[in-house]
Parts: C-alpha cells; structure tokens; sequence
C-alpha cells in the first residue's frame, strides 16, 4: 500500500467528472488500497479517487466510530438512487480543502447502489453522518467540492485562505 499525495482546491483536476470502471481487477483493488492508506494518513473518513488525481469512480471510507477499529468500506461506480426529503445541516471539512469547514445541508438519508471491493452487486441505506460522507464523495465524483454549496461570499473567503495557505506551503518548502 502506498500514501499518495492528496490535491488542494484550487485545482482543475477536482473539477473533472470521473469515469465507470469498466473491470474489477487487481490494479484496482490497489487503487482502493492506496486510497484507504492515504485517507487513514490524512486523518479522514471518507477519499474519493480523484482527490489522488484519479479520474475513476472508486471511493472509500471508515467513520472509525466503533473505537476508532478500522472498518473500511469500498464504493465502486456508486450511484445514489434515493434521497430523503428531510435535510440536516453538518459542519463540512474535505482533505482537499484544509482546516476549512462550513455548514452544509445534504439529505439526511441516501440509498446507494456500487460494486463492493470483490465486484459484487450492492445497495446500501445510508443516515446521519454516513450519508453525509457518501454524498460528499459522490459529488467529488461528479467535480464538485463542498464549497460550491456556499454562498459566494463564503466561498470566495474560504478559496482566498486557500490560495494564502498554498503561498505559505511555497514559502517553506524553499
Ligand atoms: O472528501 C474528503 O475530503 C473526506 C472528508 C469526508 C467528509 C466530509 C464531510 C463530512 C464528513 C466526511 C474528510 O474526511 S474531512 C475531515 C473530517 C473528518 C472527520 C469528520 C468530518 C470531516
Ligand atoms: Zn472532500
């Protein structure tokens, strides 16, 4: 398993719509390895593909709820095909957008459909912080990031704290 390096808004690539995988094989049961490494290493619970710059619909997660035992799940070509009417807010964080949370409201229940690591057909009901999680990976599937559900005014501060973040990292690193 290998630790990839996870890309930082701005970036055009998170804006990619990602693409089915059309085979489940050994490379991309690597591919969901080295995903669930590098979220475990970015003290996240939940990495889509193209967050390593992966333009695949591959997503894993571990809420790490139960003792923090790892628990991980693999979501291959997800597809959600019923969202709950009721909506709760959750205040947001993504590992391409770092030390920035807002509030955001999603559909407080999701039913997803994807392939599970070995290939097999599945649906999943999702509540609470799980369907937060699926739907906020789902979206970075499609290119959307968390942010885009802000006001502009809210966005336009979070990505101005962003560039300044990145020109402090430049700053460092020489
Ligand atoms: O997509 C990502 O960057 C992973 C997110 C997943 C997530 C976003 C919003 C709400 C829940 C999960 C990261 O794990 S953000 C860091 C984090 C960690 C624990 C709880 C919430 C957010
Ligand atoms: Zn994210």
């Amino acid at each position: 398993m290998a630790v990839k390096k996870i890309l930082i808004e701005p970036n055009k690539i998170l804006r990619q719509v990602s693409q089915p995988v059309n085979e489940v094989n050994k490379e991309i049961q690597k591919l969901l390895d080295d995903m669930l490494e590098t979220m475990y290493s970015a003290n996240g619970i939940g990495l889509a593909a193209i967050q390593i710059g992966i333009p695949k619909n591959l997503i894993v997660i571990d809420l790490l709820t139960k003792e923090k035992k790892k628990d991980p799940m693999y979501f291959i070509n997800p597809k959600i095909i019923k969202q709950s009417e009721k909506l709760s807010k959750y205040e947001e964080g993504c590992l391409s957008i770092p030390n920035l949370f807002a509030e955001v409201k999603r559909p407080s229940e999701c039913e997803v459909q994807y392939l599970d690591y070995r290939g097999e057909k599945k649906i999943l009901k999702a509540a609470g912080l799980l369907a937060t999680c699926i739907q906020h990976e789902i979206d970075h599937l499609n290119g959307i990031l968390f942010i885009d559900y802000l006001s502009k005014l809210k966005r336009d501060i979070i990505l101005k704290k962003l560039s300044k973040q990145k020109i402090e990292q430049k700053r460092l690193v020489i």
